[in-house]
């Protein structure tokens, strides 16, 4: 154990004390979905939505960024730009990327002038950075005759597959007053493709175990540990973004049974999430963390938006979803703090060392007594003015991200983000909290996601420390890493 500041270490002298450090993001503007996802001679390629016009939604082009090791990434030129006059004049909209027999290949939303979505192409010589639109655009330019009322215009964000020698594709759309909806599609040669039904539908009057809203968005459909696995993000009638979600099951024919469904990422920031399967067998995941301060606020800053951590997935016995940050990431540690064996209860008087930072990885295991509530300090000023509080309440079975001290300034959100989450069966709670300056993406138990944006205003607002409300707990460990900047 050491008597230690991180605070030095932890700030590197840039002047926007919310700019995440070891998170991707463009170097200025707005960004928001993961699209095109792809390996491609020794690299992963990571494409998203992308305005290089400024810090807010409008004028979408493809960004682009490469990477060797998942960690740090190089970024390039703009991708793809809507043309004039083309059926995607209006934006390019969120998609995947294919091998497409040697050819890499784009397959986005082009959205017209009209605000009218269709299925476009675009493929590459073979570096990446060059890319021609297919004459075919848009191949497909509507939903499906007859869906085509009831989409009332929602057809995007085609995710494709190879399957039995030929092109699969799922889009997201919805059918109105009923709910969202994922369409699938089957072709042979990417520009020829069968409407072959709907793969799963909503209920919009359904609310329980979660509220499906009344659009879905960006789907994913792949197979996991033997299962199938569909995974999209919900969207409002008018168009709130409420949280990406997943269902596991079988796949029957063209269909798909599933048997266990969850929110997969709390919070209100996590969404959008794309998945690639990558050559080593791992499927990894992205997702879009939006900001929850005002656009003035970011237009200020120059830019919005981050991208998560990349993170991998597996099944976990039961059928619900592993969500692990991947292991690359260790490289980014650099000094750090192991606490053991301490009592959290009425007589705790804090972390010994005042241990600060805002650049973190953090590793607690905890075995809370009945009735326990207990958690840890983030981002807190000295004398506590500012502060985010994690909190566990074995009562409730609820982890909450407590944001009401988070920020000084009255016009960020401040409302917590709750998650459920029971105890392990061994009666632990294991959490990895990443911080990054104004993002927090917490893992419990393997399985349990939340992830938020917090804002503090004061510079001093770096401490670190765990706290007991009630009840007894035992700490079993705590490990805290100085984590470095991605960016040299
Ligand atoms: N963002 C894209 C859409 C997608 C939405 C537009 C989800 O293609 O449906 O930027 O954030």
């Amino acid at each position: 154990m050491e008597n230690a500041s991180l605070e030095n270490q932890a700030r590197t002298r840039l002047p926007d004390q919310h700019r995440p450090a070891y998170h991707f993001l463009p170097e200025k503007n707005w960004m928001n979905d993961p699209n095109g996802l792809i390996q491609w001679k020794g690299q992963y390629h990571l494409f998203y939505q992308y305005n290089p016009n400024g810090p807010f939604h409008g004028t979408i082009h493809w960004g682009h960024a490469a990477s060797q090791d998942l960690v740090h990434w190089q970024r390039l030129p703009v991708a793809l730009e809507p043309t004039p006059g083309g059926p995607d004049e209006g934006g390019i909209w969120s998609g995947c990327a294919v091998d497409n027999h040697g050819v890499p290949t784009l397959i986005y939303t082009g959205m017209d002038p009209q605000g009218q979505q269709g299925v476009c192409l675009a493929a590459s010589p073979d570096d990446l950075l060059h890319w021609e639109k297919h004459p075919a655009n848009p191949v497909i330019p509507a939903p499906p005759p007859d869906l085509r009322e009831q989409a009332q215009g929602q057809f995007r964000d085609p995710f494709v597959w190879r399957e039995d020698g030929r092109w699969q594709m799922v889009i997201g759309s919805k059918i109105a007053g009923r709910g969202g909806a994922i369409l699938r599609y089957r072709s042979d040669d990417l520009v020829h493709w069968d409407y072959l039904g709907i793969l799963m539908a909503g209920d919009e009057a359904q609310r329980k175990p979660f509220w499906t809203g009344a659009m879905w968005e960006c789907p994913n459909f792949f197979k996991l540990d033997g299962q199938s696995v569909l995974l999209f993000s919900v969207q409002t009638d008018p168009g709130e973004l409420l949280y990406p979600v997943y269902y596991v099951g079988e796949e029957v024919g063209s269909g798909f049974e599933p048997s266990g469904s969850s929110i997969l990422v709390h919070g209100n920031s996590f969404y959008a999430p794309q998945v690639m399967c990558a050559r080593d067998g791992r499927v990894l995941m992205w997702g879009w963390l939006k900001e929850s301060r005002r656009p003035g606020a970011y237009r200020q800053a120059g830019w919005a938006g981050v991208m998560s951590l990349p993170l991998a997935l597996s099944l976990l016995p039961g059928g619900k979803m592993r969500i692990e940050p991947v292991e690359e990431l260790k490289s980014l540690r650099r000094e750090h703090w192991h606490f053991e064996g301490l009592d959290l209860g009425p007589d705790f008087a804090g972390l010994p060392g005042g241990l600060r930072g805002d650049c973190l990885e953090i590793e607690a295991v905890f075995e809370p007594g009945p009735s326990a509530e207990f958690g840890l300090g983030l981002l807190a000023s000295p004398d506590g003015q500012e502060q985010n509080r994690l909190v566990y309440d074995c009562a409730r079975d609820s982890l909450v991200v407590e944001r009401d001290q988070s920020s000084l300034n009255p016009e960020v959100d401040r409302e917590p983000c709750q998650a459920p989450l029971s105890l392990d069966a061994d009666g632990a709670l294991r959490l990895r909290v990443f911080l990054d300056r104004s993002v927090l993406e917490v893992f419990a138990n393997q399985h349990t996601c939340l992830a938020t944006r917090v804002y503090p205003t004061r510079l001093d607002s770096l401490g670190l420390d765990l706290f007991a409300i009630q009840g007894e707990t035992k700490l079993k460990s705590l490990d805290v890493w100085r984590m470095e900047s991605i960016w040299s």
